[in-house]
């Protein structure tokens, strides 16, 4: 852990764990078999919030627009207006303790997987 990141609020989630978790999930796809795509999906989703997260183990409002501008334009438009951020951030943030943690993260995947299955679906049937 870097120096900077022992002055910050201790995260809920120990990050040291979570970092110890992902490199050891990385270290499956070293091994003698190709990971499939569901373990291969799951390690992408913990290394992008690990990525935008950081030290904090957990995102803020501009970590999250970051995230979301650079990694899943595909899937929404690019956030530009504070009020749509703040009304996402606020959906997310269940527990209202104004920071994105990894469970409410995974919910934003999840949502946004359902609606895009709904969306190949419904050009599927077209
Ligand atoms: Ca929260």
């Amino acid at each position: 852990m870097e120096p900077s990141c022992r002055a910050q609020a201790a995260p809920r989630v120990s990050v040291q764990r979570f970092c110890r978790l992902l490199d050891m999930a990385s270290s499956l796809h070293q091994g003698p078999y190709p990971l499939v795509p569901i373990p291969q999906a799951l390690l992408s989703t913990m290394a992008v919030f690990h990525t935008y997260s950081g030290c904090r183990g957990s995102l803020r409002k501009v970590d999250l627009k970051t995230l979301i501008n650079r990694e899943l334009l595909q899937f929404v438009q690019e956030i530009r207006d504070p009020e749509t951020l703040e009304r996402l951030f606020r959906d997310l943030d269940t527990n209202g303790d104004l920071q994105i943690d990894f469970q409410e993260y995974a919910t934003l995947v999840a949502m946004l997987t359902a609606a895009c299955r709904t969306f190949f679906i419904q050009k599927q049937a077209e």
